[in-house]
């Protein structure tokens, strides 16, 4: 049995859970011990949820690279579109659902009063066991420090804060237009797309209360879609699309818009040795948002991806992508991140999306 460490309220926590339960692996789910950060850095180099110890002794994370890992091991029923540009549509949502609904997933749970206190006071009895304090004060300080480093300085203000909220409601409608004609996003059975899906919308949107309500009552299909993830049984043959459909349009320009032009950014920032940048997305202007390599890393994998299609692929996918902030894909050059160089995740050292997990 692997031991999965996190939080029952962690986005990537719930979006692995969602794909092991799928895949039929047992795990056991406990509470990251944050009072053993020593030894976690020493397992996986970085403290972060999920951190997964396997049964052959070996421990994982980093949840791309672990998805992909157990494709390896257990081939069937596969998350992995056969047809190249629906595989590569499948990792680019992907990469969106992690890295670019975290602004506004993070936004809604602790700028909002009802969620910060129903989120604040169940971390500190999941996983503030190592704070040594009281639990009111455990719970504002949980508060504080995220709102701090994952609302404030992750660029949500008065400028920002409109858009940062209509994020999530562009995510929904797009997923709804999909979800009207197929159980999951590519096909019958859940595929890579889904599981970047599931980070935001299980454990935040489909949670914390604010978020929650909205998606049912704005994307009902969306509500019956998370649950169809957490319950998904295996399905004999998966059969994902062998093209990108229609429907697929307003996520794919969603995704351009939003999470590509600030992967552009960031990279760039980064090659300037630069620790903050600013950048305008669909119009509005984001300032002082903390670089990342670990996401300049991702676009180096979107871009390696996209560099591996034939000829026919690479034309299809730039037809469907014909949206702002797509180019970075395919044109110009971006800084090395340097990591990961030698393939080693989800096995040995991992680092924090920011620093030394918040942002400078
Ligand atoms: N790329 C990682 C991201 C993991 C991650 O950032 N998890 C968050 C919580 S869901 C975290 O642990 N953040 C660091 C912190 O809060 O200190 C993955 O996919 O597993």
């Amino acid at each position: 049995m692997w031991k999965v460490y996190g939080s029952s309220v962690s986005y990537y926590t719930g979006k692995l859970e969602a794909y092991l339960r799928y895949k039929g692996i047992a795990y056991e789910a406990l509470p990251t011990p944050y009072g053993e950060a020593r030894m976690l850095i020493e397992k996986v180099g970085a403290v972060q949820m999920p951190i997964v110890e396997r049964d052959d002794g070996r421990w994982m994370s980093d949840t791309t690279p672990i998805l992909l890992q157990v494709e390896q091991e257990h081939p069937t029923p596969s998350i992995l579109p056969a047809d190249p540009v629906v595989g590569f549509v499948a990792a680019l949502v992907e990469d969106y659902g992690d890295e670019w609904l975290w602004r506004p997933a993070m936004h809604y749970r602790w700028s909002y009063r009802r969620d910060r206190r129903f989120i604040s006071d169940h971390l500190a009895e999941e996983v503030g066991g190592f704070i040594r304090a009281p639990h009111w004060l455990k719970r504002m300080r949980i508060a504080k420090r995220q709102f701090t480093n994952f609302v404030v300085k992750d660029g949500v203000n008065e400028a920002t804060r409109a858009h940062a909220d209509k994020a999530y409601l562009n995510a929904l409608d797009a997923m709804s237009a999909m979800l009207a004609n197929r159980p999951f996003l590519l096909g019958n059975a859940p595929s890579l797309a889904d599981y970047g899906m599931m980070g935001p919308m299980f454990r935040h949107f489909g949670q914390d209360p604010t978020p929650a309500e909205i998606m049912r009552q704005r994307a009902p299909l969306v509500f019956e879609w998370v649950a169809r993830m957490w319950c998904a049984a295996q399905v004999d043959e998966p059969q994902f699309l062998s093209e990108v459909p229609p429907d697929a349009a307003a996520l794919l320009r969603e995704a351009c818009e939003t999470h590509l032009v600030q992967l552009a950014a960031n990279a760039a920032a980064f090659g300037r040795d630069e620790t903050h940048f600013g950048v305008t997305i669909q119009g509005c202007r984001y300032e002082k948002l903390p670089a990342s390599r670990y996401r300049v890393w991702c676009l180096e994998e979107l871009r390696r991806a996209f560099a591996a299609l034939d000829a026919d692929a690479q034309g299809k996918v730039r037809a469907l992508l014909s949206y702002d902030g797509a180019e970075i894909l395919w044109s110009g050059d971006i800084p090395p991140p340097r990591f990961n160089e030698d393939h080693h995740l989800p096995f040995g050292k991992a680092i924090n999306v920011y620093g030394e997990g918040t942002p400078p």
